[in-house]
C-alpha cells in the first residue's frame, strides 16, 4: 500500500508558481519531517529488524524472504495494540469472556467424552506406548486433544507465520510473539511446509495446538518414521502433547483434582494457590469428596488448593500438582477444569455432582470497581483487570465473610452495592 501525499497541483503564472513551489516545497519538507514514514516503510524496517535474530537462529535469507513475501498484518486478530481498541480486548480467549457454565457445557463435555472413549479404544497401542515412555495417562492426553481441536475437527483459520508476525509487530505481547515468530521461521527452515502451518489466532498448530517454540522443545516422533508430524500423525501429535505435559512437571500416576462440597468452615474464600495445604488439613475443615467416597490415606497426604470457578454457584475442587501442569499448558482455570473433567469422563466417571448454576455475566467496569474498592479497603487484590479470576473470587469471599453476607465469592450487584455503601460510610 502506497500512502504518499497526493501529487501537487500545477499553477500557470511563472512568478506565482515559483513562490508557490517554494511554499509547497517547504510544506512537503515539513510534512516529511513531522509525519511518520509510510506504513510499508515502517513494516519493512521492522521486518529487517527481525532478520538478525532469525539469522542467529539458523534461518536462511531465502526462507526469511519467502516467509515475509507479501506479508500484510492481519488487523482483524484479537489482542492487538491498536488505537481505538479497548484495553481489555480478549476476543478469542473464551476462558475470559464466557461464564463457567457455558465454557464447561455439560452436553459438549459428554459428546467429547463419547468420542474420546472410541478413540481410546482405536489408539490403544499408541496410548499405552505414551504411558510407558512419557508417564502421562491416556485420558489426560485424549482430553487435551479433545479440548484443543475437538479431536482434529476444528479447522484452523490462520496462516501461522502471518499470525505470529502480526502479533510480534502490532500485538500487546510483542516480545513473546517475536520468540514465536523466530521459532516459526525455524520450522519453515527445517522443512515444515507452510501449507501445513495453519494456526489459531495465537499461532498454535496441529492436532493438539502447539506453539512454534514448544514444537522445538517437545515435538515427538512416536511412530518412528523420522518425521515429527503434529498435523497428520495422531501418535506424533499425542506424544508431543504428553511430552509437553511431562516437560511442565506432570506427576505420573496422579489425577488433577477432586470435586468437593464446601462447608461453613471452609467456604469459597479459601480459594486459590496461596491457601494450599495438605488434604488432611482440608478434611479437618470438613471438606468431603462430592461423590461421597472417603479420603484415602494416600489422598490425605497430598497437597491441594481450592478452586471454585463459579464461586458459590457451581462445583468446587481440591486441585493437585497436575492441575498446575495443565495451567502451565494454558493459563486458565476453566481450561484446566475442562481438561481434567474431560479426562475423568473419558475414564468412565466425571459428572459434576454440583451443577453449574446461574452466575450471570457482570460488567467489566463493575468488576474493576469491586477490585478497586476492595483494594482500597485493604484486601489482597492482585490486579485491577475486570476479570473474575481466583484471586478476585477469594477477596470477595473474604469481604462477604467479614461482613456476614452470604459467602458466594461472586461479583454480584448485591456485593457491589454493599461495598459502595461501606466505602461511603
Ligand atoms: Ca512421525
Amino acid at each position: 500500500m502506497n500512502q504518499r501525499p497526493d501529487v501537487l497541483p500545477l499553477v500557470s503564472s511563472p512568478t506565482w508558481s515559483l513562490l508557490l513551489a517554494c511554499v509547497l516545497g517547504l510544506a512537503v519538507a515539513l510534512t516529511a519531517f513531522s509525519k511518520p514514514a509510510s506504513a510499508d516503510a515502517k513494516l519493512d524496517a521492522w521486518i529487517e529488524g527481525v532478520w538478525p535474530d532469525a539469522e542467529a537462529a539458523g534461518v536462511s535469507r531465502k526462507t526469511f524472504d519467502a516467509a515475509f513475501k507479501g506479508f500484510v498484518p492481519d488487523l482483524k486478530l484479537p489482542d492487538l495494540d491498536l488505537p481505538g481498541r479497548p484495553s481489555n480486548d480478549a476476543r478469542g480467549q473464551a476462558e475470559f469472556t464466557r461464564a463457567p457454565s457455558e465454557y464447561l457445557d455439560r452436553a459438549y463435555l459428554i459428546r467429547l467424552a463419547t468420542t474420546g472413549k472410541d478413540l481410546a479404544a482405536k489408539h490403544k497401542a499408541t496410548l499405552e506406548k505414551i504411558e510407558r515412555e512419557l508417564g502421562v495417562d491416556r485420558y489426560s492426553v485424549l482430553a487435551i486433544w479433545g479440548r484443543e481441536t475437538a479431536f482434529g475437527h476444528h479447522k484452523l483459520p490462520h496462516d501461522a507465520i502471518n499470525v505470529v508476525a502480526t502479533q510480534a509487530y502490532l500485538g500487546r505481547r510483542k516480545d513473546l510473539f517475536r520468540i514465536e515468530l523466530i521459532a516459526a521461521l525455524k520450522m519453515l527452515e527445517s522443512g515444515v511446509p507452510r501449507s501445513l502451518m495453519r494456526a489459531s489466532w495465537a499461532g498454535a498448530m496441529g492436532l493438539t495446538q502447539f506453539m512454534p517454540s514448544e514444537y522445538f522443545k517437545h515435538a515427538h516422533d512416536l511412530d518412528g518414521d523420522g518425521k515429527t508430524d503434529i498435523w497428520n500423525s495422531i501418535p506424533d501429535a499425542l506424544a508431543s502433547a504428553a511430552s509437553q505435559l511431562k516437560g511442565k512437571g506432570w506427576v505420573a500416576g496422579q489425577t488433577w483434582g477432586y470435586e468437593v462440597i464446601l462447608t461453613r468452615e471452609a467456604d469459597c474464600g479459601f480459594e486459590g494457590p496461596t491457601q494450599e495445604r495438605p488434604i488432611s488439613e482440608w478434611a479437618k475443615l470438613g471438606l468431603k469428596r462430592a461423590n461421597g467416597r472417603p479420603w484415602t490415606e494416600a489422598q490425605l497426604a497430598l497437597s491441594a488448593y481450592m478452586m471454585s470457578p463459579a464461586g458459590g454457584y457451581g462445583p468446587s475442587f481440591l486441585v493437585l500438582e497436575n492441575y498446575k501442569v495443565i495451567r502451565r499448558y494454558n493459563m486458565s482455570d476453566l481450561y484446566a477444569v475442562f481438561v481434567g473433567n474431560l479426562a475423568d469422563r473419558i475414564a468412565g466417571g466425571g459428572d459434576f455432582v454440583t451443577p453449574w448454576g446461574g452466575t450471570g455475566p457482570q460488567k467489566t467496569s463493575n468488576i474493576e470497581e469491586i477490585q478497586q474498592r476492595l483494594m482500597a479497603l485493604g484486601y489482597d487484590v492482585e490486579k485491577i483487570d475486570g476479570k473474575v479470576g481466583s484471586n478476585t473470587r477469594k477477596v470477595i469471599g473474604l469481604y462477604e465473610r467479614t461482613n456476614k453476607l452470604k459467602v458466594d465469592c461472586w461479583p454480584s450487584d448485591t456485593v457491589l452495592d454493599h461495598i459502595r455503601k461501606a466505602a461511603a460510610r
